[in-house]
């Protein structure tokens, strides 16, 4: 009966244990890992776009092979996740319409420009960075596939924040044209990193069911002061600063202070009205048509074989 079934799945994430796909869960608990995986792997595929962008004009060589290397790695982590959706009962072909008709959600920081090369350091050091420190606590995450997901996606993104900051101090100990390029894309970069962590818990509809279900451990705005707290060093370090005059030391909290974020701007974003957000949709819808005719031809091929066989 149902009742024993809901039982186990609450006696399975007391014990923190993991919950696997043969598993009864409350459709709430389906929908709600449906939901995070699925914007979560929508936001890789998107976020290839911004840095896809500069890989034609990567400086030199060695650049263009990381930069395509990352990019790669980016779709891996999104086939990773529609499949972790998958064992939900979520269909990828399902999924992608519901991005390409904007009934599902992508990350808000996908919807900005990416203006020169020095954005592409700035997206690994930052938005890596505000990723990892989002997603290595989902590695504990009460839904087996997804937290087995992130553990493999968190190593390849510390890489990725890794090159983003050594290709900054490249920049950095170039002329004086590069440290400009370098401070300008920071500017760009930092407020809409602090948005991609969610809204503020107050206003968080989803946080508490979460972290009930251990699908969260942490909330939006305790991620986002530990993010704060760990790129100042790291600005400090490569000799930039951020945009905002309220960012202090609090020794009381033990926790840097910092300025309010723009929401209303976020809210917009993600109402669709952000710099990028329609040439996002409409570059990967056009995709998914190009893409249609592989799709037919392998179907076509596999029930042929399947008919020989
Ligand atoms: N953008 O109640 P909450 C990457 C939505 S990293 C857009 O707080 P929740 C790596 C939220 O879905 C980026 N929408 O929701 C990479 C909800 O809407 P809904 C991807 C946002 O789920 C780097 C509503 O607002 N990472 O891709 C955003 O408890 C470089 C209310 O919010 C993940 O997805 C936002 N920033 O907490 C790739 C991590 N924030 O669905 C390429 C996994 C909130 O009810 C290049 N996800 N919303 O209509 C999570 O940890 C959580 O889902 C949060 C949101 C923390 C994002």
């Amino acid at each position: 009966p149902e009742e024993d079934l809901e039982q186990h799945f609450e006696a399975t994430i007391a014990r923190d244990q993991r919950i696997e796909p043969r598993d009864w869960v409350p459709e709430g608990y389906r929908k709600t890992m449906i939901r995070q995986i699925a914007q979560h792997a929508h936001s890789e595929i998107i976020g290839m776009q911004p840095e896809g962008n500069w890989i034609t004009r990567a400086p030199s060589l060695r650049r263009k092979a990381i930069l395509l290397a990352k990019v790669q790695d980016e779709a891996g982590h999104g086939l990773y996740l529609y499949s972790a959706a998958a064992t939900l009962g979520a269909d990828r072909a399902d999924l992608t319409d519901k991005l390409i008709n904007g009934k599902q959600k992508y990350s808000s920081i996908f919807n900005y420009p990416t203006l020169t090369f020095a954005d592409v350091g700035v997206i690994g050091w930052l938005v890596d960075g505000a990723a990892i420190c989002n997603q290595v606590p989902l590695c504990r995450s009460s839904y087996g596939p997804y937290a087995r997901a992130m553990i493999r996606i968190c190593k390849e993104e510390s890489f990725h924040q890794r090159q983003g900051f050594e290709l900054l101090m490249t920049m950095m100990r170039g002329t004086e044209k590069q440290r400009e390029m370098v401070q300008e894309a920071v500017n760009r970069w930092w407020w809409p990193s602090l948005m991609m962590f969610g809204p503020p818990d107050a206003d968080s509809p989803n946080t508490a069911q979460s972290m009930a279900w251990k699908v969260k451990r942490h909330t939006n705005d305790e991620l986002r002061q530990r993010f704060v707290d760990m790129s100042i060093p790291q600005a400090e370090a490569l000799g930039v600063t951020f945009p905002d005059p309220d960012l202090k030391w609090n020794a009381e909290r033990g926790h840097y202070d910092f300025g309010q974020v723009d929401w209303d701007e976020f809210k917009n974003v993600l109402k669709g009205n952000g710099p990028c957000n329609a040439q996002r949709i409409a570059h990967r819808r056009r995709a998914q048509e190009d893409g249609a005719w592989v799709r037919e031809a392998a179907t076509a091929h596999a029930a042929k074989k399947g008919a020989s066989a």
